[in-house]
C-alpha cells in the first residue's frame, strides 16, 4: 500500500525545520494522520491499521527530541487500536483517526491560548522579559501580557546556529512589542536588567527537567545566579511518559553545515580535520526552574510526575505492559 503524499511531505517539513517548534511539529504530524486516514483506498480494516502505523512511524522517527510529536501520534493511535479492538468497521476506524487528529490539534491550540492567559499573570507592568529560541506558548505568555495593558520590554537571544531569535523579534514587533535583540553569549550581561525569563519546551522529564533548544540551560544558569525567576511555559503533551520508565530523551544532533554555513570554509575546516558538533537542545535541571506554566495551571517542576500519572497513566501502563511481556519472552 503507497504510503500518503501527505505524511512523506510533514516528516520532509519536520526534518528540514520547514515546520518546527514543538507544539507546530506535533500539529502537523496529527494533520498527516488525518489526511493519511482521508487517502486510504483499501477495502480492510487490517490493512487500514498497518497503514497507519506505517504513517505514525514515519511521522514519529522525523524528529527525535521533542515528545510532543510521539505524543500526539499516541493520541490518535491509541484511539484507532482501541476502536480496532473493539471490532469497528474500516469506515469508523477512518472516522476514529480524522476526529482524534481534529480534537488533538484544537486541543493543542486552546492549550497555548490558556497558558498565555495563566502565564500572563505572573509579568508584571515594567517587567523586562528575556525568552530564547521561538516558543509559541513562551510568546503566547508575553503576548497576553502585552494585550492586557502591560508596559513590557523583551530581550530575544539570536538562538545560533538556527537563529530563531529572528522570528521570535519579528513576531514581537508584529505585536507592538518593545524587542531587542541580542547575540546568545551576551545572556549573562543581560541578564542583569531582566525582571522575569521564560522559554518553551519540547520535553519535560518526570524528574521536572526541562529539555529546550540548545542555550536554554545556559540561561538558566546565568538567571539562578542574578536571581531571577525562570518560567517554562509547556502544554502537558510536552511531559514524556517514558521518562517515567527510565527513558532518556534524545538529544538531536543536526549538521555541521548549520554552524559553518560558508560551504567553503566547511570544506576547508573538514580539511584540516576539524569536527563540529551541532548537539541542538540541552537540559535544564528542575532546580533551576521557578515554574512550569501549563493549561492546567502553574506547576512546581518537581510536580511533573504528577502531571504524568494525570494525562498519561495509560500510555505509562501499555509501554510497562509491553516491557514485562518482553521480560517474561527473555525469562
Ligand atoms: C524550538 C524550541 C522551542 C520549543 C517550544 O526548537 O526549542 O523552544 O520547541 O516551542 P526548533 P513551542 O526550532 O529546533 O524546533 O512552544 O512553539 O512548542
Amino acid at each position: 500500500m503507497r504510503m500518503a503524499q501527505e505524511v512523506l511531505r510533514t516528516a520532509d517539513d519536520i526534518k528540514a525545520m520547514r515546520v518546527r517548534g514543538a507544539g507546530r511539529i506535533a500539529r502537523a504530524a496529527a494533520r498527516a494522520l488525518a489526511a493519511a486516514a482521508k487517502a486510504f483506498e483499501g477495502k480492510n480494516r487490517d490493512e487500514f491499521l498497518k497503514y497507519m502505523e506505517g504513517a505514525a512511524e514515519i511521522l514519529r522517527s522525523s524528529r527525535p527530541t521533542a515528545v510532543s510529536l510521539p505524543n500526539a501520534i499516541s493520541y490518535v493511535m491509541f484511539r484507532l487500536r482501541r476502536a480496532y479492538d473493539a471490532g469497528a468497521p474500516l469506515e469508523d476506524l477512518r472516522e476514529v483517526v480524522i476526529s482524534a487528529a481534529e480534537e488533538f490539534i484544537d486541543y493543542s491550540r486552546r492549550a497555548v491560548e490558556m497558558i498565555g492567559e495563566i502565564g500572563s499573570k505572573f509579568i508584571r507592568s515594567g517587567d523586562v522579559v528575556m525568552t530564547h529560541c521561538n516558543s509559541s506558548a513562551a510568546l503566547a505568555v508575553i503576548r497576553k501580557a502585552h494585550e492586557s495593558g502591560k508596559d513590557i520590554k523583551v530581550y530575544a537571544t539570536e538562538t545560533r546556529p538556527k537563529c530563531q531569535g529572528y522570528i521570535t523579534t519579528r513576531q514581537l514587533l508584529s505585536w507592538g512589542i518593545d524587542v531587542k535583540l541580542i547575540p546568545d553569549s551576551a545572556m549573562r550581561v543581560v541578564i542583569r536588567r531582566v525582571d522575569k525569563v521564560i522559554v518553551g519546551a519540547d520535553t519535560v522529564a518526570a524528574n521536572g527537567a526541562v529539555v529546550n533548544k540548545v542555550g536554554t540551560s545556559m540561561l538558566a544558569l546565568a538567571a539562578k545566579e542574578a536571581n531571577v525567576p525562570f518560567y517554562v511555559a509547556a502544554e502537558t503533551y510536552k511531559f514524556s511518559p517514558a521518562t517515567v520508565l527510565g527513558e532518556i530523551v534524545v538529544i538531536e544532533e543536526r549538521s555541521p553545515g548549520e554552524v559553518v554555513r560558508d560551504a567553503d570554509r566547511l570544506a576547508l575546516l573538514r580539511k584540516l580535520g576539524v569536527t563540529i558538533r551541532n548537539p541542538s537542545f540541552d537540559i535544564t535541571p528542575p532546580g533551576y526552574i521557578t515554574a512550569i506554566i501549563t493549561e492546567k495551571g502553574l506547576i512546581p517542576p518537581q510536580a511533573a510526575s504528577l502531571v504524568l500519572k494525570e494525562e498519561y497513566g495509560w500510555a505509562i501502563a501499555t509501554e510497562a505492559a509491553r516491557i514485562f511481556a518482553e521480560i517474561e519472552e527473555v525469562a
